[in-house]
């Protein structure tokens, strides 16, 4: 029923078929997160990180309306290139598929497909929450609800300030998702290694991590889990520098009166512009860090 819809490259499929260690990654910081060729050139190397820890990346997206897990070097070349690349959440993923289109997925819809092909364990940038001035908008990111709903764990380097982090942590806790900080006490913002919140459980190694996620999903305790994982010190970003840009941005968005899902990508473009190119530096690293992370997470998964 799933082949109807679902291509899982042969390399991917073997590898979930005999118990070894894969990891997802997602389109959307490929199509809308990244310009080209540095958005190629990142995923590629995310996969070779990967590959160079011990395990199988498998970047998802949906191309001509199939779901794919595990795309060819040319697949992730094109849609580092195309125009027309549709962001994929949750709620898009039945119409990007019936209408045959091509669709770059988020951390929700990349776990949803994960989730779907057998892959437990992803690597990203940011995760999506609760924005600033939610109480106004609504704007609470589908990432959350899957996060709460769906068995994958998700490497990240926190939550960046585009969010407001505080709710971000209080929606997660209301949906028993665990936020995790890897060799950390301090939830990572993304571009910063401190954002001035804790997490609610500290792990030091791989083993340690794979063992808590053993028991959650042994237990029947479903959903997600967010793991923050530091930027490395080497790149982290001025704190008062990506506060301010943030804050502009955040009322450049008000004032322009972006809504919905084109929300995020204008704020990253702008904290973008407004770093003159710092930025993309700083996320393409903190991404690299992920991968890895989460490789070494998958191949002490694999073992139990
Ligand atoms: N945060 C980042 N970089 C990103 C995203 C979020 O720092 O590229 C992307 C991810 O794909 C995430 C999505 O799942 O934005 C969230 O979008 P929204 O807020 O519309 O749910
Ligand atoms: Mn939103």
């Amino acid at each position: 029923m799933l082949e109807k819809y679902l291509d899982v490259s042969p390399e991917v499929a073997k590898a979930i078929k005999d118990g070894k260690a894969v990891v997802a990654l997602e389109s959307t910081i490929i199509s809308h997160g990244m310009p080209y060729p540095r958005n190629v050139e990142t995923a590629l190397n995310c996969e070779k990180i990967i590959r160079d820890h011990g395990a199988i990346p498998a970047t998802i997206a949906i191309l001509g309306g199939r779901l794919k897990v595990g795309l060819s070097e040319e697949e992730i070349e094109y849609l580092g290139k195309a125009k027309d690349v549709i962001k994929t959440s949750r709620r898009d993923i039945p119409f990007i598929v019936a209408k045959k289109l091509d669709g770059a997925t988020t951390v929700a819809s990349t776990m949803i497909l994960a989730a779907l092909a057998g892959v437990k364990i992803f690597a990203t940038g940011g995760i999506g929450g609760v924005h600033r001035g939610a109480q106004e908008t609504f704007d609470i990111s589908a990432d959350l609800q899957e996060l709460a709903h769906t068995n994958v764990a998700v490497v990240c380097a926190g939550a960046k300030s585009i969010l407001d982090i505080g709710l971000t942590l209080e929606y997660l806790e209301t949906n028993g998702v665990p936020v995790v900080g890897y060799q950390t006490d301090e939830l990572p913002a993304f571009y910063t290694r401190k954002s001035g919140f804790g997490v609610d459980y500290r792990v030091d190694s791989p083993l340690e991590l794979a063992e808590a996620l053993k028991a959650k999903w042994d237990l029947g305790l479903g959903g997600g889990l967010v793991v923050a994982n530091p930027i490395p010190e080497a790149y982290e970003m001025d704190f008062d520098a990506i506060t301010s840009a943030i804050h502009i941005a955040v009322s450049e968005a008000e004032k322009a009166g972006i809504k919905g899902k084109e929300s995020t990508p204008f704020l990253l473009a702008k904290v973008k512009e407004l770093t003159g190119g710092d930025s993309l530096d700083s996320n393409i690293e903190l991404v690299y860090n992920n991968a890895k992370v989460a490789a070494q997470l998958a191949v002490e998964f694999s073992k139990f």
